[in-house]
């Protein structure tokens, strides 16, 4: 029997795969990755506690290769096909993200890995969205888009093929792993051409921006590549000195002395030449951009609760800002270690996503405010649920998982 590749080596290959690609379809991408590696060699030679803290928890080591990328998907059968592919290589789908109230007709969920080994080995996720064709209101050009989506293939045979090979044998060799890796990367591929000609193009763009996203185009692009960096500010004064046209402000809550949750920039989407049908490459589609993303501590449900209470009045002084603090008040989860014979709590990093900052992101790379619909209705978790055939894993769920392994471990010392 040839040895099975673990899990999260494929995921580390092909989040390395998923980064070279993206680097030559958007070299803006490259640069990003340049500035966030400049400005984490700076703060951690200035910051030599944090060094030792991120060494410690072993983060350190998984900076520079983190990263989260989104793609979009337009029924539950690729959902569901691409939950299937991200099971191979140890993601699951976590936590539920309507973004309907926020005007984008689309509902997620995060496949990541959920253990903090496996976290630390490769972080990487990937925010996946389903549009809600319901949500668009011209009932013909409804039926053509599902007509479109029921007709394409978003996935090779060849990574058919080798996902069921490893949901089977329960994984995948060396071979099979590289294989697997390859092809399943050429369904995040951008390939220049719609599915669709330009006047129906033009209707599905006129109907939401994203429906265009995601029903024209022959599978789910990768629409940005995220790394993290360990000052969001200093990264994103740097993108405007480069001239990278920033997004104008940073999503999520302001600087702190203690970082919670996760903050984010962006740089606008880039305009990309593609073949409508009927057409040579005179069309333009404007919908891939590049991120950061700086991570703090996970915050407990009344923590969270704070947080969108502090969002919604656009004030956070009553949010401590410090992690004794954070922690000890219920607010934050902790992650113990041992230190010199005493037990320390440090943050348990943040590894999911904010819906009122994931939309921000979208409007502000669907052409602004105006990219917002008005979608009234129910959140749906249990038609998303069904669309993904499983039920999403609960985050808080897994954070305070992890906070009383590492307590135990801690106390086994
Ligand atoms: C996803 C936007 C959400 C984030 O970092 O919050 C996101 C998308 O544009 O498809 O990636
Ligand atoms: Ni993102």
């Amino acid at each position: 029997m040839p040895e099975l590749v673990p899990p999260a080596r494929i995921r580390a290959a092909f989040s390395a795969a998923m980064s070279r690609m993206y680097r030559s379809e958007v070299p803006l991408y490259g640069d990003l990755l340049e500035i966030v590696a400049e400005v984490n060699a700076r703060v951690l030679a200035a910051d030599p506690a944090l060094a030792a803290s991120l060494a410690a928890s072993g983060e350190q080591a998984r900076l520079g290769e983190e990263r989260h990328g989104a793609v979009r998907v337009g029924t539950a059968a690729e959902l569901a096909l691409l939950a299937r592919i991200f099971a191979v290589m140890g993601m699951e789908p976590v936590g539920y993200y309507d973004l309907a109230p926020a005007g984008i007709p689309v509902h997620s969920t995060a496949f990541r890995a959920t253990d903090p080994e496996a976290l630390r080995e490769s972080p990487f996720r990937i925010f996946t969205s389903l549009l809600r064709l319901e949500l668009i209101a011209d009932a013909e050009l409804r039926m053509q888009a599902a007509a479109i989506l029921a007709a394409r293939r978003i996935v090779s045979d060849e990574c058919l093929h080798l996902l069921d090979r490893a949901e089977s044998e329960g994984g995948l060799d060396e071979d099979d792993a590289a294989s697997f890796v390859a092809a399943a990367l050429e369904t995040f591929r951008w390939q220049g051409r719609a599915l669709v000609d330009r006047p129906t193009y033009d209707r599905l763009l006129a109907a939401h921006r994203l429906v265009a996203d995601i029903v024209a185009f022959p599978g789910p692009h990768i629409n940005h590549l995220t790394p993290r960096t360990l000052d969001i500010d200093a990264a994103q004064a740097e993108m405007q000195r480069r001239g990278i046209a920033a997004k104008a402000s940073i999503e999520g809550p302001p600087r702190r002395a203690a970082p919670v949750l996760l903050r984010q920039t962006s740089f606008h989407a880039l305009s990309e030449p593609f073949a409508a049908v009927g057409e040579g490459e005179g069309s333009s589609h404007t919908a891939r951009f590049g991120e950061i993303e700086q991570r703090g501590a996970a915050l407990t449900p009344a923590g969270r609760a704070l947080y969108d209470q502090c969002l919604a009045i656009g004030d956070f002084t009553p949010m401590p800002d410090d992690f004794a603090q954070l922690h000890s008040q219920g607010l934050a989860y902790a992650r113990f270690v041992v230190d010199g014979g005493k037990m320390r709590a440090e943050p348990l990093t943040y590894e999911d996503f904010l819906p009122v900052s994931a939309a921000g992101i979208f409007r502000s790379n669907l052409g602004g405010e105006d990219a917002a619909g008005d979608y009234a209705g129910a959140s749906s978790q249990e038609v998303f649920e069904a669309a993904l055939g499983r039920a999403v894993l609960d985050p808080f769920a897994l954070y305070a998982e992890a906070e009383e392994r590492s307590a135990m471990a801690a106390e086994a010392r």
